[in-house]
């Protein structure tokens, strides 16, 4: 594989289709905003600024409980992940990290950073895995069906402690920064698990992970109300969340999953009460309809995404000394992984995008006032805003694609892997 796995040329290609739309289009926008106050070349510059870390996992294709329909020219390990990583970032630029998930991405960490380095990526937070059994791991023989930081017995505890901080001192080696810890621990009946004693051994075990962080770490606890345990979970919501990253410390920060709250939860108050607390740590983005669906970013509900983002926005300073990371975690059953992706990340700078339009002072203005449409349609007037011109803008000066969606096509670069990986089998259920 080439250092670019996308031909220059096709880039140019598209750019060239499209260039002279873009320019109508941008110069039309800039004239809207203009008017409205607002200075085009500055939003694409913080758009341009706004990145978000794919997921390795998220390369391959995912699958439901029930099945998994592989698709073509899967990667078949961390090295072309990398390589399908590359050309999200290499289209998009909006992608520059991955978020690594260990032990499904153990390898020489050495040539891992310098595979990265050659396609112009870095590492992200690390994901530790606690919530499946690691047969070919020997320093994880025991099994994690009945939970891992939390579960009754110590032997198991100690031994996911152990894992975490093995999964620090591998991101150590590639330049990362900070670990997610997400727990599958909970219960599926009422009685079957003690909801004190659980937590109170899930903080001892944390507490343990902590203790073991590099100074220049952070620890990113991650909460989800159900699912695998149907009945309860350790971590279910934020306030649990909120009072771990308060017991263990400064270093400890809440990370927000879209999908892992009850339908209809008011997720950008969440956002604004953990920026409050100083503890928002960062997100993983994605979208869905009912439950955990890990649909693609901004699909099902972009609103709600606005309204996260509208959130960040508004906080300002006080956001930049969070510096929370952005992270997308998605499955794709039915897509090609890196067109979701090249979408998602496009789509989550949308909603940036679109926050940053709001008028702040008029917004604060209806407020006091209590004019509670002015306030809304205030919201709205910047929600209504096409800003697929920035977008393509701030791809195009950073030297991806105007529609990098349609250069990826055109590249052939699905069929060419396809050529060069084998078909994986389908077999059970691939969720992650
Ligand atoms: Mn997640």
């Amino acid at each position: 594989m080439s250092e670019k796995p996308i031909d220059r040329a096709v880039v140019e290609a598209d750019n060239s289709r499209l260039g002279a739309g873009l320019d109508a289009d941008y110069a039309a926008l800039g004239e809207h905003l203009d008017r409205r106050g607002i200075a085009i070349d500055a939003i694409v510059d913080k758009v341009r600024g706004f990145t978000v870390a794919v997921p390795s996992w998220g390369v391959g294709t995912g699958g439901t409980r029930f099945a998994r329909f592989p698709g073509q020219g899967e990667p078949r390990g961390i090295m072309e992940k990398l390589d399908d990583c590359g050309v999200i970032q290499q289209l998009g630029r909006a992608t520059p990290a991955v978020s690594l998930h260990i032990p499904w991405d153990r390898t020489d960490p050495a040539a891992l950073k310098e595979k990265a380095a050659s396609l112009g990526l870095s590492f992200d937070a690390m994901n530790s895995n606690t919530f499946q059994d690691h047969p070919d791991d020997p320093k994880q023989p025991l099994s994690y069906k009945f939970g891992s930081l939390s579960h009754a017995d110590p032997a198991v505890r100690a031994q996911a402690v152990e894992h975490n901080l093995d999964v620090v001192e591998f991101g150590r080696a590639i330049g990362s920064k900070a670990i997610t810890v997400w727990i599958g621990d909970g219960s599926n009946f009422p009685g079957q698990a003690d909801l004190s004693r659980g937590f109170e051994r899930y903080l001892d075990s944390a507490k343990a992970i902590y203790a073991g962080l590099p100074e220049d770490w952070r620890l990113f606890t991650e909460h989800k109300m159900y699912e695998p345990a149907f009945y309860s979970t350790v971590v279910q919501d934020w306030g649990t969340n909120l009072l771990i990253a308060r017991e263990l410390g400064d270093k400890a920060f809440c990370l927000v999953d879209l999908g892992h709250h009850a339908p209809n939860v008011n997720i950008e108050q969440i956002v604004s009460r953990l920026i409050f607390a100083k503890k928002l740590g960062g997100f993983h983005f994605n979208d869905a309809k009912y439950g955990d669906d890990d649909l693609d970013a901004g699909s099902v509900d972009p609103f709600r995404l606005f309204l996260v983002f509208n959130e960040l926005v508004e906080a300002g300073e006080a956001l930049e000394r969070l510096h929370p990371a952005h992270m997308i975690d998605q499955s794709h059953n039915v897509t090609d992984p890196i067109e979701s992706l090249i979408r998602s990340a496009g789509e989550i700078r949308r909603a940036h995008a679109q926050a940053l339009l709001v008028d702040r002072e008029a917004l604060r203005g209806h407020q006091d006032a209590n004019d509670a449409i002015m306030a809304s349609e205030c919201l709205k007037r910047a929600f209504r805003t096409d800003v697929t011109p920035i977008l393509a803008e701030a791809r195009r000066r950073d030297g991806g694609a105007i529609d990098p969606i349609a250069a990826y096509r055109a590249s052939g670069y699905r069929a060419r892997v396809a050529a060069e990986r084998p078909a994986s089998k389908g077999s059970g259920g691939g969720i992650v």
